[in-house]
């Protein structure tokens, strides 16, 4: 049988990538088999051509689903689509409809008000010298203040961010958290976040995402801010 694979989900990611962190502790949290399939942007491989053929954008992680022939893009559908053709033990998206809008409202949250402004400010400082976004950097230091308040308020008395079960939100917060303490830290003033973020670091799902990004820390730009019992030998 020559189309014959280990498993049916082949996953684009890069170990490193926040948003791909997001999709590994979904399926880690379900123990969903899949083969991932690292792409090295800088090296523009096989791995790149072949996700850039599939997704144009070019962004990862990127699902292809060999059995059922589809490519699935972008993590909140990527976690939906797990959910309704592989499911597992954890329910990552509630039943309950209006606890459903709550997950995927915060699983935006993350996205977009952490997430994304934690790339623009890493990534301006990939950029070549004299085109720096200033201004778009300043902007996102405040919305990513402002997000914190809004965590720390939504997260009350509650375990989660939506309650007292772990759902998709909270898998968009692990990467978005992870990384934005490298950038403001909420340590010493946002109790209920670095609460709740620990509790998140207790999960093996989000142990196992964190230790195989760690052979590839010394890429991101803030390193030295990556605190040292994330990394081996280094504690
Ligand atoms: N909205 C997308 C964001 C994905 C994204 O920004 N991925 C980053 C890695 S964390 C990426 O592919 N960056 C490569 C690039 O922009 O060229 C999602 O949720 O999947």
């Amino acid at each position: 049988m020559d189309n014959y694979h280990k498993s049916d989900l082949l996953l684009y990611i890069h170990p490193l990538a926040s948003f791909c962190h997001k999709v590994l502790v979904a399926l880690y949290e379900n123990g969903t088999e899949f083969e991932p399939r690292i792409v090295d942007f800088l090296k523009e491989d096989a791995s790149a051509a072949e996700l850039f053929a599939y997704w144009p954008v070019g962004k990862i992680p990127l699902l292809r689903d060999r059995k059922r022939e589809k490519t699935v893009p972008e993590t909140s559908i990527i976690i939906e689509y797990l959910e309704e053709f592989y499911p597992g033990p954890q329910k990552l998206i509630p039943s309950e409809s209006q606890l459903a809008l709550e997950t995927r409202l915060w699983d935006r949250f993350f996205d977009l008000y952490i997430s994304v402004q934690i790339q623009k400010i890493v990534v301006d400082r990939l950029r070549p010298e004299g085109k720096n976004d200033v201004f778009g950097v300043e902007e996102a230091y405040n919305t990513l203040k402002i997000a914190y308040d809004m965590v720390e308020k939504q997260l009350g008395s509650q375990r989660f961010i939506t309650g007292e079960n772990f759902t998709m939100a909270d898998c968009s917060a692990v990467p978005a958290l992870f990384y934005a303490d490298t950038i403001i830290s909420f340590r010493n003033t946002h109790p209920k976040i670095t609460n709740y973020f620990e509790g998140l670091l207790e999960r093996p799902s989000v142990k196992r995402t964190i230790a195989e990004a760690e052979p590839y820390f010394d890429m991101y730009p803030l390193s030295d801010q990556i605190p040292k019992r994330f990394r081996k030998g280094k504690s």
